[in-house]
């Protein structure tokens, strides 16, 4: 039987159509700007985010730490949530390829809380790390793929700009954002200098991120990008999986964030599980273990047994689940299922 994956929409694996697409892709070398394929995903990329310009990169934290290092210079700080994907799963990155602070800032649901980052930042004086770039993350992943309202973005990016300060949004997950407040994604993108988004996620190709902002800040990502070994060569044959994903993709993620509700929805109110419906937003399910001795590797390891893979930590009483292309409506309320009963001793 094969295994029914919830660990994370990374896990995506290209459809027969997409390979036959990198199959027939047109490639050049890159570093040339040679790679036709590669321009015109970087060309789609500015278009859909309505930036001047795009840069194809390996991967999503590459993506961030490139934008990081092109806003800022050792000793500059940057603000960001305390749960921010750069902050906590980008192996300490900041500091050791841009020897940047961080000043962390709270705010339920991922929300940055507008008052702690106008009272903590720091002016450019001989005593204090200037704050040169605020990071977002839309939709936030440690929160449980919530949303971050337009509203709070705007608030954000004004008062960034009042205080000539740039920011950064992690759009890894951006296309699921934009499907959740069915707006378009230029319409989030409008609130950053730079952004960074992931083909590989929800999108379903198997490597690559865009970052897209201006000229001139692409024209210096390309730089850094080189520096961190990320510039490819006939890269054209990713590129081409990037385009057919961007064109193809989008409209499908919402059966993912049906999928999450539903799974939410079947397990709301069971007595040894804490679902917050709230933060059930797009494509994954937070869940919180209680009045059970089982722990979050504990149960990892029993759904194996059923085929399902998800991600748990030991000691830690939470798990989250992750709906994307790979995974059907019936494994989506098998999987439910499974859970209720093994927790029901
Ligand atoms: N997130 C992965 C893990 O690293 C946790 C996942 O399974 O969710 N920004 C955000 C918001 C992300 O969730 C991720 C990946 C990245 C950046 C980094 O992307 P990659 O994995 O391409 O480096």
């Amino acid at each position: 039987m094969p295994y029914a994956d919830f660990r994370s929409d990374t896990v995506t694996k290209p459809t027969e159509e997409m390979r036959k697409v990198i199959a027939a892709a047109e490639v050049g070398d890159d570093i040339y700007k040679d790679d036709p394929t590669v321009n015109e995903l970087e060309r789609l990329a500015a278009e859909l985010t309505d930036k001047e310009a795009a840069l194809f990169v390996p991967s999503g934290t590459m993506g961030n730490q490139i934008c990081i290092k092109a806003h800022t210079a050792p000793g500059d700080e940057i603000m960001l949530h305390t749960d921010a994907h750069i902050y906590i799963f980008e192996a300490g990155a900041t500091a050791a390829l841009s020897g940047v602070m961080t000043r962390l800032i709270d705010g339920e649901y991922g929300v940055m809380d507008i008052c702690q980052i106008k009272a903590r930042l720091q002016p450019g004086d001989m005593h204090h790390a200037p704050t040169r770039l605020i990071c977002m993350e839309n939709t936030h992943n440690v929160a449980g793929g919530t949303v971050v309202p337009l509203e709070n973005m705007r608030e954000i990016y004004n008062l960034a700009k009042e205080n000539d300060i740039n920011v950064h949004l992690d759009g890894a997950r951006i296309f699921n954002a934009a499907t959740a407040l069915n707006i378009e994604v230029k319409e989030i993108a409008a609130y950053c200098d730079s952004l960074m988004f992931c083909l590989s996620k929800g999108l379903g190709a198997p490597v690559g991120s865009m970052i897209c902002g201006t000229h001139a800040f692409i024209e210096r990502a390309m730089v850094i990008r080189k520096m961190f070994g990320g510039a490819l060569r006939q890269s054209g044959i990713l590129a081409a999986a990037g385009i057919y994903a961007l064109q193809t993709m989008p409209p499908l993620l919402k059966a993912d964030h049906d999928n999450a509700q539903a799974f939410a929805s079947a397990l709301y109110g069971h007595k040894h599980i804490d679902i917050d419906l709230h933060t059930v937003q797009t494509n994954m399910v937070n869940v919180v273990l209680k009045g059970t001795s089982l722990d979050g590797s504990d149960v990892s390891n029993l759904l194996r047994e059923k085929n399902i893979l998800v991600n748990g930590d030991k000691g830690s009483k939470k798990m989250r689940f992750v709906f994307h292309r790979d995974v059907t409506k019936t494994q989506t309320l098998e999987a439910a299922e499974a859970l209720s009963a093994l927790l029901q001793s």
